[in-house]
C-alpha cells in the first residue's frame, strides 16, 4: 500500500473525523464548501487534493478522539470547530499555499489504542473500517495516528505536522513519531508544553496512555528529560520540585510566569535551548494552560492561569530563534459551556488565534 492509499484508508476528509449521520451536518458542509467549493462528492474532492501535500510545508491533521480523556469529554469536536474559526478569522494562514489540510484520522469512539484490544475485536473493527481483515491496519485512534505519522515522516522527513485534538493523549503518537524522526535525522529537539497539568502520571486506573500520562511515555525519545519544558502548570497534587526531581523535566508554573512576566520566562527557556544547542522545537498546547476566563470550553478548566498574550509572547520569542517544526492544539471541547454561554466562542477564538500563530511560525 503506498502512502496515498494509506492516507485514504486511515483518514477521512477534514471535519468528518467524528462519525455521525446527521449531527453537525451543516457545520461539516460549511467547512467542505470552504475547502472544496462543494458539499457533494466531498470524498472525491478530498482524494483529488492529495497531491497538494507534495508542495506543502505543513500538513494539518485532526484527531477527533477523546477516549483518553476522563473528566468532561467533548474534545472530539475540536478539529471541526477550530477549523471553522480558523477559516473565519485567519483565512490567509489556513489557506496558505504551503499549508495542506490532510484530513481527520478515522476514529472509533470506543477505542483508544490497539494494545488494549483482543484479536477478534481488532478483526471486527478492521472489517468495519476497511472492509478487509488482511491489511494489518490499526483500528484505534492512537494506533492509527502513530502508524500514519511514522509513514508520513518516512515519506516527508522535513515536512511539519500541525495537529488539532482531541484530548491530550493524542500528543503521545504525535510527539513520539516526531521525536523518533528527528532523532534519526540527527536533529536535537525540545518540546514546549503549555498546560495547567503536568500530564506526568505513569498510569491512570491501570491505563498507561491517557490525557494525564502521555508526557511520561515520550521522555525516553527526548535528548534528555529536561528537553520537556512545561509552562502554565498550577493544578497538581505535588509541587514543582517533585516533578523536576522525579522525572528531570523543567517547569515554569503559571504564578511564576505571571509574576516574572513572559519576557523573563522566554529568556530563561531561550538560554537553556541555546546552551543545549537545540535545533528545532515542537509546541504542544493544551488550551487549559489559559485561565478559565479565556478557556472554559475544555474538560478541566482551571483558574489562575495564563493570558493569551503571555503565551503568544513566549511562542513568538522562541520562534524568532528556533524553528518550530511540529505543533498541536488540544483539549478544546466546544460543547462544554462550563462558565457561561460565551464559553464556546471565547475558547475557540483564543484557540484559533494561538493556532494561527503556531502555523505562521511553522511557515517561517
Ligand atoms: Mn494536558
Amino acid at each position: 500500500m503506498n502512502f496515498e492509499q494509506l492516507t485514504h484508508n486511515l483518514l477521512v476528509p477534514p471535519g468528518n473525523g467524528v462519525y455521525t449521520v446527521n449531527t453537525a451536518k451543516e457545520r461539516k458542509e460549511a467547512l467542505h464548501q470552504k475547502l472544496y467549493q462543494t458539499t457533494e462528492g466531498v470524498e472525491e474532492a478530498w482524494k483529488a487534493q492529495f497531491k497538494k501535500l507534495n508542495d506543502a510545508e505543513v500538513a494539518i491533521v485532526g484527531v477527533c478522539s477523546d477516549t483518553g480523556g476522563g473528566i468532561l469529554r467533548g474534545a472530539n469536536w475540536g478539529p471541526l470547530f477550530l477549523r471553522q474559526n480558523l477559516h473565519k478569522n485567519h483565512s490567509s494562514v489556513i489557506n496558505h499555499e504551503k499549508v495542506h489540510d490532510t484530513g481527520d484520522f478515522r476514529v472509533i469512539p470506543h477505542l483508544l489504542h490497539d494494545k488494549y484490544l483482543n484479536d477478534p475485536t481488532i478483526e471486527n473493527c478492521q472489517k468495519a473500517l476497511f472492509n478487509d481483515t488482511k491489511s494489518g491496519l490499526p483500528v484505534s485512534p492512537l494506533s492509527i495516528a502513530e502508524h500514519w505519522l511514522e509513514k508520513f515522516y518516512a515519506e516527508f522527513p522535513s515536512k511539519k505536522v500541525f495537529a488539532i485534538g482531541g484530548d491530550h493523549s493524542v500528543s503521545y503518537p504525535l510527539t513520539k513519531t516526531y521525536l523518533k524522526s528527528k532523532r534519526d535525522q540527527g536533529k536535537k529537539v525540545a518540546i514546549i508544553h503549555f498546560d495547567a497539568h503536568t500530564d506526568l502520571l505513569t498510569e491512570r486506573l491501570g491505563i498507561d496512555l491517557c490525557f494525564g500520562s502521555w508526557c511520561t511515555h515520550i521522555l525516553e525519545f527526548l535528548p534528555s528529560a529536561d528537553h520537556l519544558i512545561q509552562l502554565g502548570i498550577r493544578s497538581s497534587g505535588k509541587d514543582r520540585g517533585h516533578w523536576e526531581k522525579t522525572f528531570g523535566v523543567q517547569q515554569f508554573w503559571s504564578d511564576q510566569i505571571i509574576n516574572e512576566g513572559p519576557e523573563a520566562i522566554a529568556n530563561k527557556v531561550l538560554s537553556f535551548l541555546e546552551e543545549k544547542k537545540v535545533d528545532e522545537l515542537y509546541v504542544s498546547f493544551d488550551i487549559d494552560a489559559l485561565d478559565a476566563e479565556y478557556a472554559s470550553a475544555t474538560g478541566t478548566p482551571e483558574e489562575n492561569g495564563l493570558a493569551p498574550y503571555q503565551c503568544s509572547y513566549i511562542i513568538k520569542a522562541l520562534a524568532a530563534k528556533f524553528p518550530i517544526t511540529g505543533a498541536d492544539m488540544v483539549e478544546i471541547a466546544p460543547f462544554l459551556n462550563t462558565k457561561d454561554t460565551q464559553s464556546q466562542e471565547t475558547t475557540l477564538t483564543v484557540g484559533a488565534a494561538l493556532s494561527s500563530l503556531l502555523l505562521e511560525s511553522m511557515l517561517n
